[in-house]
């Protein structure tokens, strides 16, 4: 048995096939019913008890090592047969693969966040539906307000504590003057929802970013600085910004401000009506009311606050004339934007 053994391990171990019929005879011979490696096994039984020990791990080997032959000659042989293929040329370029672009809206929120987190702002997020408190009374928004009311604000159930869906981002704000630690310096991108008409201007589902700091000593004066260095990082480093006295139930003093026209560049066109300035955003200082209601002390910290349509900017940055092109996915509009990945 031994020397069977050891002549069937030789002529495994020099075994070559050029094909996978050839392999599959040298199986059979050696590993199938009655092949010489099944009859050893058999012979085995009658091998004497002291011997068993020894021939049965040079046996075990032995099939082993057939095992492993039959299968390098399989994976040999198919690698040949592919690499022999004469209509597959490797060294042709690939098929493209078409992967999409990202949209416009997304770019331009990335951008405006992106420049605010260079400035030391973190991001915050909050749930998109809401309740009265976060979005309306801890905003010092009175009682009778009219974006209370239904035209303007979607309500998901009407009672004394409604749920709503957010009609801006600014309840993700007040969550982080409830919980984080002073000083707060955050922007807050995300989706809000208007009960408004759908027009070329105006849509019931838009973008916002907006942005809260807070701490001793923060004054106007700050304010305007970082709104300044803003435009100039996403307009340009020759952009002017000038600030029109405004209105928000949120902040004290407040105002809109509008850059100089990065299409004439303050001559008067089309884009910007004959008026060199564009508007795009609102901001103030937050009202003292505002920061109480959360349980920050308005004698000791004082902040300002800003927002703006994302929407909006993306128009300006790419002159686009109807905001429903935002919403309609139309890839001959979207495809405009895949140099901007
Ligand atoms: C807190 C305190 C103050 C956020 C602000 C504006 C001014 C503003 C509009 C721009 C166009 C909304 O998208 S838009 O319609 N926003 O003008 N937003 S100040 O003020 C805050 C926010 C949170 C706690």
């Amino acid at each position: 048995m031994k020397e069977r053994i050891e002549a069937l391990m030789a002529e495994i171990e020099s075994l070559k096939c050029r094909k996978e019929q050839e392999i599959e005879e040298a199986r059979v011979r050696l590993l199938g019913k009655k092949g010489e490696i099944t009859k050893l096994f058999e012979d085995f039984r009658s091998v004497a008890p002291e011997m068993k020990r020894e021939f049965g791990q040079k046996l075990n080997i032995l099939k082993n090592t057939a095992v492993a032959k039959i299968e390098e000659l399989r994976a040999s042989v198919q690698e040949s047969a592919s690499a022999g293929d004469s209509s597959f040329d490797s060294t042709m370029p690939g098929d493209p693969v078409a992967i999409g672009s990202r949209h416009p809206v997304s770019i331009v929120r990335e951008e405006i966040v992106n420049i605010f987190r260079k400035f030391g702002y973190d991001v915050a997020e909050g749930p998109e539906i809401e309740d009265d408190w976060h979005v309306f009374e801890a905003l010092n928004f009175p009682p009778e307000h009219p974006a209370r009311e239904m035209q303007d604000t979607f309500f998901i159930s009407a009672s004394d504590n409604p749920v709503l869906l957010r009609t801006h981002t600014s309840s993700v704000q007040v969550r982080a003057m409830e919980k984080m630690p002073l000083p707060i310096r955050i922007v807050c991108p995300g989706r809000v929802f208007r009960n408004e008409a759908i027009s070329a201007r105006a849509h019931c589902i838009f973008h916002q970013v907006e942005g809260l700091y807070i701490d001793e000593g923060v004054t106007f004066a700050d304010m305007k600085q970082a709104i300044l260095l803003f435009a100039r990082e996403m307009f340009g480093p020759q952009t002017q910004i000038r600030m029109r006295p405004s209105y928000f139930p949120f902040t004290e003093p407040s105002a809109e401000i509008d850059v100089s026209c990065n299409i004439c560049h303050g001559k008067g066109c089309n884009i910007c009506k004959g008026t060199g300035w564009l508007e795009i955003m609102g901001c103030g200082m937050v009202d003292p009311n505002v920061l109480e209601a959360s349980g920050i002390d308005s004698k000791k910290y004082s902040g300002f606050a800003f927002g703006m349509g994302v929407e909006r900017i993306a128009m300006l940055k790419w002159q686009v004339k109807d905001l429903r092109n935002y919403f309609e996915n139309d890839m001959r509009f979207l495809k405009e934007f895949e140099t901007f990945i």
